[in-house]
């Protein structure tokens, strides 16, 4: 009997072990995804709005997939043999949505809709037999369970990041048909968790793609600066499968680089190229070279900038020279379409409107953005501060919800590890202090380093205040690079005439940088500066401030909070705000308000002080 029970134990394990790895998506990335033979898969997708997650479970709510036939679930695209047949759905019949983009800014009925949507979309292939082939996401919010031809490939949580799934074997020449279920419900274990001051869009939000790769391809590669040293390549290149021992050739043409290494027994070459007369990257000099890598089978092709970035002291070093990150913070919405951004032209315009606010950083809150928003900082000269969606009150004793966290920050990492304009990795922000808290943000931060030396590993904290004192010292911050933390005086604290009064008492000799400040606004509405939500308040908020922060003698930068308008559920006021959160320095309409040239100016002046 004891023996029966253990090895049914044992069964029970085993199956728990199988379906967990049976239901991840495949971990290595593609590198570079965008430089590769790809097959997109954007456009318009069939949608079948499922609130009850019919099209999941049974009756009995019992998954169909678990179920023994395994049939009845809406992955499976039944069409109507004969007329008595009973289907309760229809995906040819569905409306469609527009693939990438969020559901609620498609439809009205969906704007505040969280849930489960299915989507479905037909492609044509035939399929070569030495080729390898992959289905790509960008980015699903938040937990998509895909489908080909009727077949369950996996699942993958977190709204932000890429994933994806090997087809070779499971593509049929001619059509085939992906469906994917996107549930965006949030839940307290989950990163983020319930509770945001941004809107939860939900969807397929980036773009999708079949990806062709050869037999034994470059899966993963990084060229990059080694650290503080301006006259050293350094990295890897990784190869997919079992390469076998090979030569692997980093080229840069303009550099005069031609430089071959061996793969070792785990298909992976180590690199280390010295350069001289590098043109280094910076804002004002946002070089990028072009870098080819080949291997027996594959070649791909990358645009890099090379760059150091360090903390001395107070000070932080851009290729050893000392810097002050003009920056500002920004969401992934356009406040145009009320949506996701979906197209190069939305991610131009927001770059755009923080290059004229002469910045030459931004923060890319609260989540990973898209790549291409990445690839376009590296092009227009904008440093980036990057976050992972560990926000506020996550479920710091859950080990689910700790290793949901670092894969997103891993797969982040991984994603952008060649974008030269990423300076700060950000493990999350305004993190409530206690013990659990701590140990989870300890494991983040040692995470990030161990992924990479290159970059500075920071997190916005909070502050406390005793009087007029503005006190910095979250242990947290011991573990970090910089000194970069939230404070709302003028909007949550204090008003405006106050702030001259306050000074900051930060535990740290780090470089200072203040994350977020700022206050709301209704653009067009003029009053004077007392009155809140009016343009003036927020200006003179912009000037005591800009004053009081001039006062701290290791202020090196700071992200304002926030370029643009932004929705978000947590707004109610129904004349001022009306679901947005209006502390952006330009309108949803993209309106400048009077703050902005206030910060403009003020980035004028340390522009000239840094030169
Ligand atoms: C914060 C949060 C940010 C909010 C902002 C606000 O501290 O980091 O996500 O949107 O305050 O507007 O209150």
């Amino acid at each position: 009997m004891r023996k029966c029970f253990f090895a049914f134990l044992s069964y029970c394990l085993f199956a728990i072990s199988y379906f967990a790895t049976a239901q991840q998506e495949q971990s290595r990335l593609i590198q570079n995804v965008k430089s590769r033979l790809l097959l997109s898969l954007n456009g318009q997708w069939n949608y079948i709005v499922d609130p009850y997650e019919m099209g999941y479970y049974n009756y009995r709510h019992d998954p169909f997939e678990n179920s023994e036939s395994g049939k009845g679930g809406f992955y499976d695209d039944r069409q109507q043999k004969d007329k008595s047949e009973l289907i309760e759905y229809n995906f040819d019949l569905a409306p469609t949505l527009h693939v990438p983009g969020d559901w609620n800014s498609q439809a009205e009925i969906l704007q505040f809709y969280e849930g489960t949507i299915w989507y479905k979309r037909k492609f044509n292939v035939e399929p070569l037999g030495n080729k390898q082939y992959f289905l790509y996401f960008g980015a699903v919010n938040y937990e998509a369970h895909v489908y080909l031809n009727g077949k369950k490939l996996g699942m993958h949580k977190g709204g932000f990041t890429p994933f994806q799934f090997e087809v070779t074997n499971k593509l049929k020449p001619g059509d085939n048909v992906v469906i994917v279920k996107a549930d965006n419900k949030r839940k307290d274990t989950e990163v983020p968790t319930i509770n945001t001051d941004w809107w939860n869009y939900g969807g397929i939000t980036r773009d999708v793609y079949l990806v062709t790769l050869p037999e034994n391809y470059i899966a993963d590669y990084k060229v990059q600066l080694k650290k503080n040293n301006l006259n050293q390549v350094e990295g890897f290149v990784q190869l997919s499968g079992k390469s076998g021992l090979q030569d692997v050739t980093i080229t840069i043409p303009e550099l005069k680089i031609k430089h071959t290494v061996k793969t070792d027994a785990s298909n992976r070459a180590q690199l280390s190229i010295p350069v001289k007369a590098v043109s280094y990257w910076t804002p004002e000099n946002p070089k990028l070279y072009d870098v080819i890598i080949s291997s027996v089978a594959d070649e791909v092709k990358d645009r890099v900038g090379f760059r150091t970035i360090a903390v001395n002291g107070k000070d932080i070093l851009l290729n050893n020279k000392s810097v002050f990150l003009r920056g500002i913070s920004m969401h992934d919405e356009n406040p145009l379409l009320k949506g996701r951004l979906r197209s190069e032209g939305d991610m131009r315009m927001m770059l755009q409107w923080a290059k004229e606010l002469n910045c030459n950083f931004v923060r890319l809150a609260h989540y990973t953005h898209n790549e291409d928003m990445v690839k376009l900082a590296d092009e227009m000269g904008l440093m980036v501060w990057a976050e992972v969606p560990v926000y506020w009150t996550i479920a710091w004793e859950n080990p689910d919800t700790y290793n949901n966290a670092k894969s997103q920050l891993t797969t982040m990492m991984e994603r952008d590890r060649n974008k030269a304009s990423v300076i700060v990795w950000s493990i999350g922000n305004e993190t409530p202090l206690s013990e659990p808290r701590h140990k989870f943000m300890g494991n983040m931060a040692a995470q990030a380093r161990s992924l990479d030396d290159t970059r500075l590993v920071a997190a916005a904290l909070e502050v406390h205040r005793k009087d007029t004192e503005v006190i910095v010292d979250d242990p947290l911050g011991e573990l970090i690079d910089l000194a970069s933390f939230n404070e709302y005086g003028g909007w949550y604290w204090g008003l405006p005439p106050d702030l001259s009064r306050y000074t900051f008492k930060i535990k740290y000799n780090k470089p200072v940088v203040i994350t977020e400040f700022g206050g709301e606004a209704l653009a067009g509405y003029h009053a004077d500066a007392e009155t809140r939500w009016s343009e003036e308040f927020q200006e003179a908020l912009y000037v005591s401030q800009l004053a009081m922060l001039s006062k701290v003698d290791a202020l090196r930068g700071m992200t304002p909070w926030i370029l643009v308008d932004f929705r978000s559920p947590r707004r109610q006021h129904p004349y001022y705000q009306d679901f947005w959160n209006r502390k952006g320095l330009l309108s949803n309409t993209g309106n400048k308000k009077k703050a902005f040239f206030i910060l403009k100016d003020y980035y004028e002046k340390i522009e000239k002080q840094y030169k």
